[in-house]
């Protein structure tokens, strides 16, 4: 029995990198062979046959559904001047990274553009707290040291919408063309150039996964009076709430919404939570009113 970690999938082939070192090409055995069962990231089996063969999956330490990729120790978010930036989507992502216990990194490419410094100020506002923030060029090379310092030896996967250049950023830090580029397309919301997820490897034992573009996000249904316990900026302000287990929403006397009009919270991640929550709201009522 041989181990390994799927690393790319491509019609129900799965290339699984061994333990030793080999790449191996494999199907997959009974339901694991289904749609959806078996991610890039996952732990599992062997059997050597004639063509080899995938026979168990290892428990998953974390798990994406968006991108789809499991295992991962941390994520790194991907915005840019150009396309505009949904922060509404960097949000969400955090907030799934605070639910399956993972480092955050929100980092700014592009930074050789117009509009990048304002960019990397509101992020650092904005995200500071929560996230390590980081400004890069895949185009310069500006602040990729920085970067690779902050995943070193470990296994990050890249999000973010279409075209802020996730691929760019993979191809810059293995010094090599691994992954097609693309651009930013006519609607300047990018071509959806990278279609599968796939694993890299990068100096120091450091793994990185390439993962598609996406426009929108959906975050797991939780019950929305649990969603602020994922704003870990929150925390701070959260004992001078009148009421315990407040939602920071309609309530009186809260902490949250007082650090808000003081400055002290930034206030736009703040509205955005409040439609975060209401979002949450209206799913949870669909389930379960
Ligand atoms: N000016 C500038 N352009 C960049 C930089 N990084 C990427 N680009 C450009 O941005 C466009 C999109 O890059 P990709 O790397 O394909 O973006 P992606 O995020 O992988 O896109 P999807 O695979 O569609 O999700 C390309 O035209 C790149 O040349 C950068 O640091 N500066
Ligand atoms: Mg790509
Ligand atoms: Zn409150």
């Amino acid at each position: 029995m041989i181990v390994g970690q799927i690393i790319r999938e491509s019609g129900g082939r799965f290339f699984v990198k061994a333990d030793d070192g080999n790449i191996i090409v494999c199907t997959a055995r009974g339901k694991l062979k289904e749609r959806g069962e078996l991610y890039v990231g996952d732990i599992v089996d062997i059997r050597e046959e004639a063509v080899p063969v995938i026979e168990k999956l290892h428990p998953r330490d974390s798990m994406l559904v968006r991108p789809y990729v499991s295992n991962i120790e941390g994520m790194i978010v991907v915005i840019a001047a150009q396309p505009k930036p949904d922060f509404l989507l960097v949000d969400k992502m955090i907030v799934g990274c605070v639910q399956q216990q993972l480092d955050a990194i929100v980092c700014v490419n592009k930074c050789d553009l117009d509009g990048s410094a304002e960019l990397v100020q509101k992020a650092a506002t904005e995200y500071g707290s929560v996230a390590d923030v980081v400004a890069v060029s895949a185009k310069t090379g500006e602040g990729m040291d920085k970067l690779t310092r902050m995943i070193c030896g470990r296994f990050f996967c890249l999000a973010g919408q279409s075209a802020v250049g996730k691929s760019s950023i993979v191809n810059y830090l293995c010094g090599g063309s691994r992954m097609t580029i693309g651009g930013l397309g006519r609607n300047m919301r990018g071509r959806h150039t990278t279609r599968h997820v796939e694993i890299i490897d990068l100096p120091d034992d450091t793994r990185i996964a390439d993962t598609c573009g996406f426009s929108s996000y959906e975050i797991p249904l939780v019950d929305p009076s649990m969603l602020a316990s994922c704003y870990v900026d929150f925390d701070a302000y959260r004992d001078q709430c009148r009421f315990r287990g407040c939602t920071h929403t309609v309530e009186e006397c809260c902490g949250v919404k007082e650090a808000v009009e003081q400055g002290k919270l930034p206030k736009e991640r703040y509205q955005r939570y409040l439609r975060l929550y209401d979002e949450m709201s209206k799913r949870w009522e669909k389930r379960y009113g």
